[in-house]
């Protein structure tokens, strides 16, 4: 049978990074059959485009994955798909969150022959060959034999064929650019990022997340070997097709146990197996210096922090109290110090935030290392603890906002500001965050590096820039290069002055050898 994992886009950003659940259950998938993974975001196409490819490429099977924010347009592509007879499997943290609804259970219309809820590692096996044999079931779930839920271990892992994949459709460098970077160096080819997880699991339960419920608050690990394994395939890789492919850690805090970690670091360091990598890990853990220099050994380069908040009375009520603001510039200081960069997210539309919340973020955001910040507003999704007490406190305006799904729009009423107010402070974060000031502030700051990683920081703010002002024309870009033209213009002289004065070195080293050989001869 032929099957095909569809991931919807996302409605926001472009081909970032795929989704690993696909590429874990193409390898789970029992032998016999073939998988094909389509994801949305790198591979845009109407309904009619799928459905035409489901109907040539004689699918029998179709898997959709999907956040919450991505529901609305999964329950739709999954309508077309099941009009044409082929039946449909949805999965993912939307589903698990409130299953009768792709069943049709709750009143309104059915979009899924078949659910999985929760992780699927176990259960997709006997999805396949219940749907080979015409015998889906409604609803997939792991749980063991007396019906309790049953968590899978990661130990042993699936080993995930990087050397053999198609990533085609995963690239960054746009087609029409890629005959031209290949000229630049050898390592410019492809540029991609790729998704690998060492751990599942958070204890921390935020009010907001819904990591703890789906995965719950007990923590599985893969072994250290296994993963050292898979990035040693994946370097092979990247330096077998002349490109760079980065590692994304997604687990939810990479470094939850810290010994764990620094056990796992060490060994990718003797292994020899570093690659360029993102991980997520709370402030708190990021204390810890001897962490911080195995992070830049072992090839961290950007570390994502959930910081949420500057104010303590934002984090208690969201019970992330761990999080403490005194210490974040410390730890963002110790990240620069070993050229790691930091990603340090906010929720803009907290109880405790008013009018001007943006500025005192953006304040402090001034006082710390160039870093890339994002915000999001507060959103609830189901079955979160957040959900829950909105709702009992009648505060929820769009209760089912999954269903038309609007970007950066709050579904509730915030305490002290109004869902005006918060929007407007939403934009004030984003348009200041990464206007032309601000990012020669930025590249400024960075003045004692070299112009490369200056230059690397200042192309990702202009695409960090593009999650909420979305840059998807030519035109877009070019008024974006003319607003930030003194930056580009300081930046591109003195890359041409390193280069001339390098090639300048190269050849002064050169001549004299070729006086020594006239000599000789
Ligand atoms: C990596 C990640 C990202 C990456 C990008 C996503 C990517 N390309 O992988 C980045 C950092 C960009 C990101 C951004 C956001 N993310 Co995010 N992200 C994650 C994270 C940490 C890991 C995802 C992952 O790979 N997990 C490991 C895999 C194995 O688990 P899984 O995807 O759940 O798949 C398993 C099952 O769900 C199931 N399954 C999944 N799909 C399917 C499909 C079928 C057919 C079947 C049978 C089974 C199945 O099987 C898999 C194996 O067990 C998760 C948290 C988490 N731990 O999952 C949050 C998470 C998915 N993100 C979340 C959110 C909210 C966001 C943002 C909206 C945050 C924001 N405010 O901006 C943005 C939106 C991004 C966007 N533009 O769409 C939420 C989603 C909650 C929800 N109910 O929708 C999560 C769960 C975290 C949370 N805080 O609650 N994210
Ligand atoms: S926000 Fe991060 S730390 Fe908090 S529960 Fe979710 S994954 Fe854990």
């Amino acid at each position: 049978m032929k099957i095909l994992l569809y991931n919807p886009d996302n409605g926001v950003t472009r081909n970032f990074m795929p989704h690993l659940w696909m590429f874990l259950l193409q390898a789970i998938t029992p032998p016999g059959h073939e998988v094909v993974l389509i994801d949305a975001n790198a591979r845009p196409m109407s309904d009619d485009e799928i459905v035409q490819f489901i109907e040539k490429e004689k699918v029998g099977l179709v898997g959709i994955g999907a956040m919450t924010r991505m529901a609305e347009k999964a329950y739709r592509v999954a309508d077309a798909i099941r009009l044409s007879g082929v039946p449909v499997v949805i999965g993912g943290p939307h589903v698990t969150e409130v299953p009768d609804e792709a069943l049709g259970r709750d009143g309104g219309p059915r979009h899924a022959d078949a659910i999985a809820l929760g992780e699927a590692d176990e259960t997709w096996p006997t999805i396949v060959e219940d749907a080979e044999r015409g015998e889906l079931k409604e609803i997939y779930a792991p749980v063991d034999k007396t019906g309790k839920e049953r968590k899978p271990s990661l130990q042993p892992y699936p080993t995930i064929p990087w050397d053999t994949l198609n990533l085609d459709q995963f690239n960054f460098f746009p087609r029409f650019l890629r005959p031209l970077l290949s000229r630049v160096g050898p390592h410019w080819r492809t540029l991609h990022i790729v998704p690998l997880e060492s751990g599942r699991g958070c204890p921390y339960g935020c009010e907001f997340c819904t990591v703890t419920g789906f995965f719950g608050d007990s923590i599985r690990f893969r072994t250290n070997e296994s993963i050292v394994a898979e990035l040693l395939t994946i370097k092979a890789r990247a330096k077998a097709e002349g490109g760079v492919i980065s590692v994304f850690f997604v687990d939810d805090n990479f470094a939850i146990s810290i010994k764990r970690t620094k056990s796992l670091l060490r060994d990718i360091i003797a292994a020899g197996a570093q690659v360029p990598w993102i991980a997520q890990i709370s402030a708190n853990l990021l204390r810890d210096q001897e962490l911080v220099d195995l992070i830049a050994e072992s090839g961290g380069k950007v570390i994502f922090i959930g910081m949420e908040s500057i104010d303590p009375v934002n984090l208690a009520d969201v019970k992330k109290g761990f999080n403490k603001p005194e210490e974040y510039t410390g730890v963002l200081q110790r990240l620069a110090d070993r050229s790691i960069y930091a990603i340090t997210s906010f929720i803009i539309g907290m109880d405790n935030d008013t009018p001007g919340v943006a500025d005192r973020i953006l304040q402090q955001i001034r006082s710390w290392p160039p870093g890339l910040p994002v915000f999001g507003q507060l959103t609830p999704f189901p079955s979160t603890p957040l959900y829950k007490r909105l709702q009992e406190s009648g505060r929820l305006v769009r209760p089912k906002h999954w269903l038309k799904f609007e970007k950066n729009t709050m579904a509730h009423e915030p305490l002290k500001m109004t869902i005006e107010q918060t929007h407007y402070e939403l934009q004030y974060a984003w348009a200041h965050s990464y206007d032309a000031t601000r990012n020669a502030e930025a590249v400024q700051a960075m003045s004692h590096a070299p112009v490369g990683p200056r230059i690397f920081h200042f192309v990702t703010r202009l695409a960090f820039r593009a999650i909420y002002f979305p840059q998807t024309t030519r035109r877009a870009w070019i008024k974006v290069f003319f607003e930030n033209r003194r930056t580009v213009f300081s930046l591109a002289k003195e890359a041409i002055g390193t280069v001339l004065i390098s090639k300048r070195r190269s050849s002064s080293v050169r001549t004299p050898l070729r006086a020594n050989t006239t000599v000789e001869h």
